[in-house]
């Protein structure tokens, strides 16, 4: 049971490994997950975040069942909280994350991926909120990122269901950007994170902390933000490097500073 990361050209693939339990969640692997996102906020030469998992079949089938059944509700809110943590790193990394969907994507899995700024899913990939069936509410985010990509009524039609949702149909609905081949998946989002990471990291991570303000529900006050990222991007090398590449017409190379 691992979390394993490999970092090449600026961008870190994170693979859930537990193959053997379709990568799902029990709380080591949720206590791994956690830190090796923080670790990677950390890390300057990191400009992007790709998630997958090992084998298959499963991106993450979700918390781990067997390890929930018997928990009374003083040890779900702890585990529920380590979930939250989780997809909270995540989401608040600097640096943009890309869910590389290579399977099912269930429950605490696909609240995972929602939690990343970018989906791409494998034509195999299957996302579904079925925790209803199992007697407990989505409890990692689900009711509040599901909606905001594919509106209030298809959210609460696949919550109340639990059903299914393949590749093609997440890409009709919006939960996912783009679906390719299973072989080409990761290719493909490593292709996209190498064009992030040529970017400025600065501006970048600006445009990030400014985008995460547009479902806040205050628009003048994301509009402000976003106003102050950007006056303050010309207070930044990647700034002026980035300009004056245009204007020399060579490639920016930047730094991040
Ligand atoms: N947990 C534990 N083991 C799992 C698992 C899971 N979620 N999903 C699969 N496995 C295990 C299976 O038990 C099996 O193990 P063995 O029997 O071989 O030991 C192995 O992985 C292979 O699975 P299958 O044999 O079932 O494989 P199939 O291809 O036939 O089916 C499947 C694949 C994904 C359709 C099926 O495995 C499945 O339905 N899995 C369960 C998916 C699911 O219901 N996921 C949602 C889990 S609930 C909270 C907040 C959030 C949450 C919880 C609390 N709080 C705030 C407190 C999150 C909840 C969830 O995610």
């Amino acid at each position: 049971m691992a979390v394993d990361v490999e970092q090449s050209g600026g961008v870190a693939t994170v693979t859930l490994n537990r193959p053997q339990a379709l990568n799902a969640f029990n709380t080591v692997q949720l206590q791994r997950l956690l830190g090796t996102v923080r670790a990677l906020r950390e890390e300057r030469d990191v400009r992007c975040v790709i998630l997958t998992g090992a084998g298959d079949k499963a991106f993450a089938a979700g918390a781990d069942i067997k390890e929930m059944a018997e928990k009374s509700e003083a040890q779900a809110l702890e585990f529920g909280r380590l979930g939250h943590a989780v997809t909270a790193a995540v989401e608040g990394l600097p640096q943009p994350t890309i869910a590389a969907v290579n399977g099912y994507a269930f429950g605490g899995g696909c609240e995972l991926a929602l939690a990343c700024d970018i989906r791409l899913a494998s034509d195999r990939a299957q996302f579904s909120q079925p925790e209803v069936g199992l007697g407990i509410p989505p409890g990692w985010g689900g009711t509040q990122r599901l909606p905001r990509l594919v509106g209030a009524g298809r959210a609460a039609e696949l919550i109340f269901s639990g059903r299914r949702v393949a590749a093609d149909e997440a890409m009709r609905i919006g939960l996912v950007n783009a679906v390719y081949p299973a072989d080409a998946l990761l290719a493909e989002a490593t292709a996209m994170a190498q064009r992030i990471a040529a970017n400025s990291p600065r501006a970048v991570a600006a445009a990030k902390r400014a985008l995460s303000l547009a479902f806040a529900g205050n628009p003048a006050a994301g509009l402000a933000t976003e106003a102050i990222l950007f006056a303050e991007s010309f207070g930044t090398e990647d700034q002026r490097e980035g300009m004056r590449a245009f204007l020399e017409k060579r490639p920016a190379a930047f730094t991040g500073v």
